[in-house]
């Protein structure tokens, strides 16, 4: 199966299945001198897990990265970075009935239809286990990018269903299990899931994350922009069906002396661009915002067809996330990391005798 790396200069290779033994990727690229230690993976991988609120599939891993090369007494060393975690809380027989049938909306068909073979243990390749190797990358990447420049890229759940945030504080955000801007709605929102959770059925979601610090400069005309790269990352995301970057959809009804960013010396008045023109970064806060369809696996029957072409009523067993939206913060943020890790190396590979340039924006 090809295309399972991301970037041209920071590399990332993901490999393993849901129920295989593990998971792990190969960072090629990492900038020698950096200091990292397994347990600074803790943080972003816990945030992502499964089974840390009732809210989620209630699969409990301990996701321990153990890393395997590319660091020497704590530090990288400029060769590929091999990170592995076990997999060890496996419930296949969940998967017994899924395997001579496909679930509607799921990558089941395809995946059949595309290899002829597939490992239908929760999901094999297509499950978003394997979106735990990406936010352990981007750890690397997070770290690099804020020591180098001092770049942040945080998210937050922006919709879940039909509810929006009645307000906004980012320090609310790591204080829920929903990484919800607005902590008085955080009762609402538990009361929602754990009536949509016993109807059997999911809802899906908005995640919106933004980077700061990022310098003017990033993204490479024409196939490798800023912008086409971040949508190709974030559509990467399983359950991902639209990007948008800055207004997105919303440029449709403005008009060009709205949307338009004006400039002063003592700053940007607006950022409708979410941060880039021509596909380079400006200088202001990179913004993206992704949505994701509602899970696959419900337990409300759906209409299906069997391996031998049978129709087939669906019913998902097993420990499934009744919106994977509430757990795609860590993954959204982790993919513009990775974007932007990619290409701050590009910029300085090509462009790193340019110079400063003036005027500059703040
Ligand atoms: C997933 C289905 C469930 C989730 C899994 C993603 O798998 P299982 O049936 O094996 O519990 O638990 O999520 C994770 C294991 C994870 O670490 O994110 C799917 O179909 O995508």
């Amino acid at each position: 199966m090809s295309s399972n790396s991301t970037g041209k200069l920071f590399t990332v290779t993901t490999f393993g299945e849901s129920h295989g033994p593990a998971i792990g990727c190969v960072i090629d690229g990492c900038p020698p001198g950096l200091p990292i230690a397994p347990e600074e993976f803790r943080t972003d991988l816990e945030r992502r897990a499964t089974g840390r609120s009732r809210h989620t599939s209630q699969r409990r891993e301990e996701d321990e990265v153990e890393i395997l090369s590319g660091v020497y007494e704590g530090r990288t060393t400029g060769t590929p970075m091999a990170l592995l975690i076990r997999n060890t809380d496996q419930r296949s027989k969940d998967y017994n009935d899924i395997a001579q049938t496909f679930r509607p909306g799921h990558a089941d068909y395809t995946y059949w239809h595309k290899y002829g073979i597939r490992d239908p243990r929760g999901g094999g390749r297509s499950s978003a286990r394997e979106t735990t190797m990406r936010v352990a990358a981007a750890v690397v990447a997070k770290k690099w990018l804020a020591e180098r420049y001092g770049v942040r890229v945080r998210g937050y759940l922006a919709q879940l269903g039909d509810v929006v945030p009645a307000g906004f504080d980012w320090n609310a955000i790591e204080q829920n299990p929903f990484f919800w801007p607005h902590e008085a709605q955080v009762p609402e929102l538990e009361k929602y899931m754990d009536a949509l959770r016993k109807s059997g059925d999911s809802v899906g979601a908005r995640v919106n994350v933004e980077a700061d610090g990022v310098p003017p400069g990033w993204g490479e005309p024409i196939y490798g922009k800023l912008d086409g790269d971040l949508a190709s990352a974030l559509m990467s995301i399983n359950a991902v069906k639209g990007v948008e970057i800055g207004d997105g959809f919303a440029a449709v009804t403005q008009h060009g002396s709205q949307h338009c960013d004006e400039m002063h010396m003592d700053g940007f008045t607006s950022n409708h661009a979410g941060g880039i023109l021509g596909g380079i970064s400006t200088g202001q806060v990179v913004r993206a915002s992704i949505a994701l369809k509602p899970t696959s696996s419900i337990l409300i029957p759906g209409h299906s067809v069997n391996l031998a072409g049978e129709s087939v009523e669906v019913v998902t067993k097993g420990r499934h996330d009744p919106c994977v939206g509430i757990r795609a913060t860590p993954i959204a943020e982790a993919m513009v990391a990775l974007v932007l890790m990619d290409h701050a190396l590009r910029h300085r590979a090509q462009c790193g005798d340019v110079g400063e340039i003036k005027p500059r924006i703040p």
